[in-house]
């Protein structure tokens, strides 16, 4: 097939599985919602993926980034920048696990191996929370500033999953066919009045 008409791109498209670049835009009833994570899952699963390494840093008694987003498999180190020891840990049914006290970098990478949220926290500081919402995707991103972000992805068929720590409700998994005309995606998020507890993870 010569991929010269306007046609002809659209099939050419298809055929190679050229990505889609999906722009999904956030906001609650204040406005612009930031990161907030936003995944394209393909229904059926999908292909295998090499390991990646993801770094969550602690800073000044605090994770950074607060909120991750990784695909299944993902590797995450969690080096203790300050002079001072943490613990890290998660309960979280989708990877409970403990960093035994330290400092440095002599703590061993966690590899989430499963999907969902996963709530870490620290044992010597309270104040100390961060999210890591492992998604099994390799297509997902978190809100900018301006509650927007752009996914790449082949077309096909996904289920669209937002979250954020804030939420007071789960916002539903959202069926979505991608294709070389798929319309941007608004999504309205209601964030709760005092965040206390955790945003439900949509099921
Ligand atoms: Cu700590």
């Amino acid at each position: 097939m010569r991929c010269s008409s306007i046609a002809a791109l659209v099939l050419c498209a298809l055929a190679s599985g050229a990505a889609h670049a999906l722009t999904v835009t956030v906001r609650d009833r204040a406005g612009a919602a930031a990161e907030v994570v936003v995944a394209l899952e393909p229904v059926g699963g999908a292909a295998a993926a090499p390991a990646v390494t993801e770094i969550i840093d602690q800073v000044d008694k605090r994770f950074t980034p607060r909120i991750s987003v990784v695909r299944v498999g993902t590797s995450v180190s969690f080096p203790n920048s300050d002079r001072i020891r943490h613990e890290v840990y998660s309960f979280s049914p989708a990877k409970p696990f403990t960093l035994k006290l330290y400092a440095g970098r002599s703590a061993p990478p966690v590899v989430f191996d499963r999907a969902g949220l996963v709530v870490l926290g620290c044992n010597i500081h309270d104040s100390m929370v961060a999210f890591v919402a492992v998604v099994d995707t390799p297509y997902f991103g978190r809100t900018d500033a301006e509650g927007r972000v752009t996914i790449n992805a082949p077309p096909g068929r996904y289920r669209l999953r937002v979250w954020h720590p804030d939420l007071d409700k789960a916002v539903p998994l959202q069926p979505l066919t991608l294709a070389p005309d798929t319309k941007p995606v608004a999504v309205e998020i209601s964030r709760a009045p005092l965040p206390s507890t955790v945003g439900p993870w949509s099921e």
